[in-house]
């Protein structure tokens, strides 16, 4: 039988290297589509091994012939739609782009398969930012959506230009809720990375603290390994759906703070409050965590916890890695890569 070819955009981001990896071993031919630049950006896929094993093509989500050109010339059987600007923060500064690329970015991909390739299952990145100041605990396929950021807002309507073409010419177009997903190969401008790697540093010798913004934010954080499969068993059903995956636990930025530093032996306690709130080593007295209000968001999202049922159910999808495993897997992964 012939290998089923699979289009990834975003490729060279955290999930679309580990999704790259997934479908390699499970025999797919795999194309790529990455953004020109003037040095292509696949250290993610180098690092996981497997950057030679893929087919490249070059795609920018803002470019409607150039999407409409990738699809025509090859069969894709899959196309996963993982290309983003994808940091919240930023999209209070590049709201019209992250408008564009997240929002429209995606009625660009879905009609380019609606004209050439209407049987190619296709699959949307869609997120828990879009539940923002929520309505019900935890969240559900059923929880209305209130964003609160930007992002949020174009990711919201991804979704449902998602959900529309599918409703409207029965493309087997699939909407994957995911909370927050983490790994050695997120980008250093998340909170978690961005913990895992200041910490390493000061666990080397750095004496540098790191300043964060907002300590009381709960995510459902879960490993990304974990959640690209199931955006794989999503597009294994018969059926197209949406589907939410976490890990239905939250946490603290301050608790993970807590796990990466124990998983480093940094012995830290909490000092003040609000923005005079410190993490100081036990051991010498220094300063490991400091807060600058810089990093605060014009609106936040509190507290995320999601209700993965229908994709245990339906998919037979589990989380493997818990909260604490995680930051212990990309803090150690950082000091390594520090030595
Ligand atoms: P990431 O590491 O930031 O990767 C984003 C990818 O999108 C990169 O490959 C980037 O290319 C590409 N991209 C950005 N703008 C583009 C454009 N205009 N045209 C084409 N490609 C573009 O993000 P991730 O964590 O892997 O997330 C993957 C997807 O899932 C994103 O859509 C994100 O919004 C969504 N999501 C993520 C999470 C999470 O917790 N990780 C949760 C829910 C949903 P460059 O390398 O050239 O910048
Ligand atoms: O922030 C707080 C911040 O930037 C998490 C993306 O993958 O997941 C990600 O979005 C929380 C927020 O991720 C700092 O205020 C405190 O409450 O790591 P983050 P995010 O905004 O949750 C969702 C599901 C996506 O879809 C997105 O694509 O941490 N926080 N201090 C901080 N955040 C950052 N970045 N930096 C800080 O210093």
């Amino acid at each position: 039988m012939a290998a089923k070819r699979a289009l990834i955009t975003g490729v060279s981001g955290q999930d679309g290297a580990y999704l790259a990896r997934l479908l390699l071993e499970k025999g797919y031919e795999v194309t790529g589509a990455i953004r020109r630049s003037s040095q292509p950006e696949t250290v993610r896929l180098e690092t996981l091994g497997i950057a030679q094993e893929l087919k490249y093509v070059f795609c920018d989500l803002g470019e409607t012939n150039n999407l409409s050109r990738i699809i025509q010339e090859t069969e894709f059987d899959e196309i996963y739609n993982l290309a983003a600007q994808s940091f919240v923060g930023s999209s209070w500064e590049l709201p019209i782009y992250t408008s564009d690329v997240n929002g429209l970015g995606v009625a660009r991909l879905l009609d380019a398969i609606r004209t050439y390739s209407p049987q190619t299952k296709f699959y949307q990145a869609s997120t828990s930012e879009m539940f923002g100041k929520v309505r019900e605990t935890p969240q559900t396929e059923l929880t209305p959506f209130h964003p609160r950021s930007p992002y949020g807002v174009a990711k919201v309507y991804g979704h449902f230009i998602t959900v529309n073409y599918r409703e409207s010419f029965g493309i087997h177009a699939t909407s994957g809720i995911l909370f927050n997903h983490e790994s050695p190969l997120r980008g250093r401008a998340f909170v978690t990375r961005k913990i895992s790697y200041a910490l390493a540093q000061y666990a080397r010798g750095s004496g540098m603290p790191v300043e964060l913004g907002n300590l009381d934010a709960m995510r459902d954080w879960g490993f990304a390994g974990d959640f690209v499969e199931g955006m794989w068993r999503m597009l294994q059903h018969e059926t197209a759906d949406d589907y939410v995956l976490a890990t239905g636990r939250s946490t603290t930025i301050r608790d993970f703070v807590n796990y990466t530093a124990s998983a480093l032996n940094i012995g830290i306690d909490w000092t003040g409050e609000g923005l005079d709130e410190q993490a100081i080593d036990r051991r010498t007295g220094n300063v490991v965590v400091r807060i600058n209000k810089d990093y605060y968001r014009p609106a936040e999202v509190d507290y995320l916890i999601g209700d993965a049922s229908k994709a245990q159910d339906v998919l037979g999808w589990h989380p493997k890695v818990q909260v604490e495993e995680l930051a212990e897997m990309m803090a150690k992964s950082d000091f390594d890569a520090l030595s």
